[in-house]
């Protein structure tokens, strides 16, 4: 608090997610590393983004691939040392890019110390780190009618000790139990462990779910169609509870004792930007959260247009919104939004990078990925293959990045990587780069654009219909034709004045819009 929105370095910032596992391998074993990280590090300078965001790097029986942290202060082996990781922030320091990682404080790996030691027994000292209950009717049945992430029972009988415990997630994650004081100190401790090695950051995963109903009462039914409700009931306590608040406001605590401050940015899947202002507090809490509603919204001209004047509204004045279109968890939006079409695919990265507010790019977006197609056994994800209702797919979206056409497509000179490597449709990096008109020339162009985009600029509106989105923000004039008609008029139609000049235009070997298709421009006023 008390300091200016535009005096914090995520202002205007461009983050680039890296699923480390697939991003560079260095030692040929098929699994992404530091040392590829390292060795690599040139494409993320390239890029121009502010910062990187890691996906989890802490030993993990690999469940929920880093998704199930055996141990929160440690590095998972196959990534690297910590040696490896304090020259890797050594590397981001020197070159001024900040590092944000991942922190999973809803559940554990069952493999954590503390989970082995809580099942000994009911007397443990390490019993209430987790949520344990007894059945119901005799215990035969299991306490409620919560759900974890495949579609069964979020309770799982320890024949040892004769409770159930709890696994929103899977079997192999159960929740921590976030009413122990105990609980809530390990990761204080946690936090300031990684803020002192110079990590800028985190991520926090299931952010708006780590505290349960202390009653432990029966979710309701869901209607259908809610943000979180992937089965019949909607997670009203066996997740989005209250609590999380004050645990938010001692961690960012915590983070504005640190020069820069660090920042915490939430995993907040909650269904409307009412509910998602929640977690800003009175600029007390987490300074950034994922809009999973935006994420979700159909890509049409109105319907972007609902959802951005919507957020923007709701969004306190002393915080910035965050804009996302892919992560590991729910696909790629070249391919969820653009049905891999490459015009909407540029048409999107502008619109994106046009926005007031932190952009974050999933590795891979630089370059127009898409969805792979995994067929069935080639995949590795436990959710996705458990899941009663095929609600994940995630494995589509967490494969090697294409760097050059190469053997192992330059991720691995393995061929045989953990998950198989596809060819990027529009070029690999190296193509990419030698190429003025790529997409990753045009993401690089609008990376600078977006520097320039104060956090809490405007987005004024110029024309909207069906398929097109004019607008203005911070002195640029952005045309977005999502489909282009034969009743498209240039854009000096809309506008006063024709003194316009043309920084960004996607449209296929044109010098201006097209008005055929989709395309996106981005004008300046002479
Ligand atoms: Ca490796």
């Amino acid at each position: 608090m008390g300091q200016n929105i535009d005096e914090k370095w995520w202002s205007s910032a461009t983050l680039y997610q890296i699923y480390v596992r697939s991003w560079k391998d260095s030692n040929g074993d098929g699994v992404g590393d530091f040392k590829g990280l390292i060795g690599n590090f040139d494409h993320i300078v390239d890029l121009g983004v502010d910062g990187v965001w890691l996906s989890p790097i802490n030993p993990s029986p690999n469940k929920d691939y880093g998704y199930d942290v055996a141990d929160y202060v440690g590095i998972n082996p196959e990534y690297g040392t910590l040696e490896d990781f304090i020259e890797m922030v050594g590397l981001f320091q020197k070159n001024s890019i900040k590092l944000i990682m991942d922190l999973v404080p809803n559940h554990s790996s069952s493999q954590h110390q503390w989970f082995i030691e809580a099942s000994k027994s009911t007397e443990n000292s390490y019993r209430d780190y987790y949520v344990w209950s007894k059945g119901r009717d005799g215990g035969k049945t299991p306490p409620n009618n919560w759900l974890d992430a495949t579609g069964v029972s979020a309770w799982t009988f320890d024949d040892a000790t004769g409770e159930y415990f709890l696994h929103n997630f899977l079997v192999d994650q159960p929740d921590l139990n976030w009413w122990n004081p105990k609980v809530q100190q390990e990761f204080r401790d946690i936090l300031k462990f990684w803020f002192d090695l110079g990590v800028d950051g985190f991520r926090i995963d299931v952010a708006h779910g780590i505290f349960k109903d202390a009653q432990l009462r029966d979710d309701p039914p869901a209607k259908g169609g809610e943000l979180g409700a992937n089965y019949h009931v909607l997670p009203v306590y066996s997740a989005n509870r209250p609590e999380v608040h004050d645990l938010y406001k001692s961690w960012r605590e915590i983070a504005e004792k640190y020069t820069p401050e660090r920042v915490l940015l939430g995993e907040t899947w909650v269904n409307d930007p009412v509910a998602l202002v929640k977690f800003f507090g009175d600029d007390d809490e987490l300074q950034l959260t994922f809009n999973f509603g935006f994420v979700m919204t159909k890509f049409n001209a109105r319907a972007m247009h609902d959802a951005v004047h919507l957020a923007l509204s709701e969004q306190p004045a002393s915080s910035i919104a965050t804009w996302t279109g892919s992560n590991h968890d729910i696909s790629r939006f070249p391919t969820r939004w653009c049905d891999n079409d490459e015009a909407l695919i540029r048409l999107a990265l502008v619109f994106l990078l046009t926005m007031p507010g932190v952009v974050v790019l999933y590795y891979g977006d630089e370059i127009g990925g898409v969805d792979a197609d995994i067929p069935r056994e080639s995949m590795v994800d436990t959710m996705s293959l458990d899941s009663v209702k095929n609600v994940f797919l995630r494995d589509r979206a967490r494969t090697p990045l294409h760097w050059d056409d190469s053997k192992g497509r330059g991720f691995s000179s393995s061929a045989s990587t953990w998950l198989p490597s596809v060819d990027a449709p529009f070029g690999s990096v190296a193509a990419q780069r030698g190429d003025d008109g790529s997409i990753l020339s045009l993401t690089k162009e609008l990376i600078k654009i977006h520097k320039e985009i104060h956090g809490k600029a405007q987005v004024i509106d110029i024309f909207l219909s069906d398929e097109r989105w004019i607008y203005e923000i911070n002195g640029f004039i952005v045309d977005l034709i999502f489909t282009g008609s034969d009743g498209a008029l240039p854009i000096q139609e809309y506008l006063p004045t024709d003194d316009l000049e043309a920084i960004i235009v996607t449209a296929p070997n044109e010098a201006k819009v097209s008005l055929e298709g989709a395309s996106a421009a981005i004008f300046r006023r002479k």
